[in-house]
């Protein structure tokens, strides 16, 4: 089977990209990638010698027709991905966001390729922290942020290709991913880089929302669960009933790195912050006999610190600049 990996470069992708080539000899892997700051090559080391990697973007139409034509199957992870980054600039987000995937989904209309789709949970926006009810494929869509309002949009694309145009197409929507490889604009990345140097963790407001985690291996297990069997035209939920606060994210991971949990900055909030996320994956369970492998939130981040600490020389040149940026909107309150 020959796989067109968007994105490959990136934290989810090159995550993709790895697992895939450890468990499915049967793959031919292709990455583009456009190597924005989000992407390194170094993400892909022990991979490169064993797949094609083609630095270039996914809107730039006349090298994804090339690329669509030569595959079996289109995997889209490429994207901006950042809510700060999108509150202070959104129009990269128009672009690679909507404009990339539009590029993607007339390819794969024109090639009659297998599309799936990388979606977020964000989609969907925020629930109350004692809301019961968590996330379903009915959810209606409610975006709060440019990146989540782009990414909405790239879903709807995807659906109206499908019903309108017959394309071959499945999309996931999965919730907040951690592990290896993860940029240090990310929460936890950052929080572990840096208690490393020395500086206490950064919680946006009060720290009292809550993401629903799941291992980025768990991610992607499931995205090749939906590759190989899922149904075309299916919305399908990624979770792992993950649900943490932010505030006991940062405890733990001061915990597990010998520190005082209560040693942490609170600084200011991001605008329109989303409260809660939380998914129900009960229709990827049931139909796709799908179950994650990382069953304790404690072990699957005690590995990440692990890999951060010992792989300071991939995160170290991207330290500097991320906290630069942080530091013109946001200042300690507590
Ligand atoms: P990331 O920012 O780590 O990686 C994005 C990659 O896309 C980078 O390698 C970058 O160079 C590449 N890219 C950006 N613009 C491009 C363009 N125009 N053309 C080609 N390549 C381009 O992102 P991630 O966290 O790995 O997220 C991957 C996907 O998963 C995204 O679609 C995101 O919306 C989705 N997602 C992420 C999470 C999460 O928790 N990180 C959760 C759910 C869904
Ligand atoms: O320093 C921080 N302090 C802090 O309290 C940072 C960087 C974040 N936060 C908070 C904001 C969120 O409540 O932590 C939570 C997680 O923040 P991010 O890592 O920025 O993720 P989030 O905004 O939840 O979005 C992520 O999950 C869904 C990914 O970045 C998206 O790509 C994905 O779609």
């Amino acid at each position: 089977m020959r796989v067109l990996v968007t994105g490959g470069a990136g934290f989810i992708g090159s995550n993709f990209v790895h697992l895939t080539l450890a468990g499915r000899p049967d793959a031919e892997v292709t990455v583009l990638d456009a190597l924005t700051y989000a992407g390194t090559r170094h993400s892909l080391e022990g991979a490169l010698d064993r797949i094609a990697f083609v630095e270039g973007d996914v809107a730039d139409a006349p090298l994804v027709d090339r690329l669509v034509r030569e595959a079996d199957v289109v995997v889209h992870f490429a994207a901006e991905s950042h809510n700060d980054n999108s509150l202070a600039d959104p129009s990269p987000f128009l672009r690679t966001n909507l404009v990339g995937t539009y590029t993607l989904i007339e390819a794969c209309r024109r090639h009659d390729v297998r599309y799936h789709h990388i979606s977020t949970d964000e989609v969907y926006g925020d629930l109350e922290l004692d809301d019961p009810t968590r996330f379903t494929e009915d959810t209606p869509y409610n975006p709060s942020s440019p990146y989540s309002a782009t990414k909405a949009g790239s879903d709807l694309l995807v659906r109206a290709w499908v019903r309108s145009f017959g394309l071959r197409a499945t999309i996931s929507n999965c919730s907040n991913n951690y592990g290896p490889r993860q940029h240090v604009e990310k929460f936890i990345p950052r929080q572990i880089t840096n208690v490393v140097d020395g500086v206490r963790p950064k919680l946006y407001g009060d720290g009292l929302n809550v993401r629903d985690w799941i291992h980025v291996d768990d991610h992607n297990s499931a995205v090749w669960a939906i590759v190989d069997r899922g149904r075309i035209g299916e919305t399908y939920l990624i979770g792992a009933d993950g649900e943490v606060s932010n505030r006991d994210v940062v405890r733990l991971v001061l915990e597990l790195m010998g520190r005082d949990p209560d040693d942490v900055d609170h600084v200011t909030d991001r605008p329109g912050h989303d409260r809660r996320y939380a998914i129900d994956s009960g229709l990827l369970r049931a139909e796709l006999g799908w179950a994650p492998r990382y069953r304790s939130f404690r072990d699957g981040l005690r590995a990440t610190i692990d890999w951060y600490v010992a792989n300071e020389a991939w995160w170290r040149p991207m330290k500097e600049e991320t906290e630069r940026k942080y530091a013109i909107t946001q200042a300690v309150i507590a």
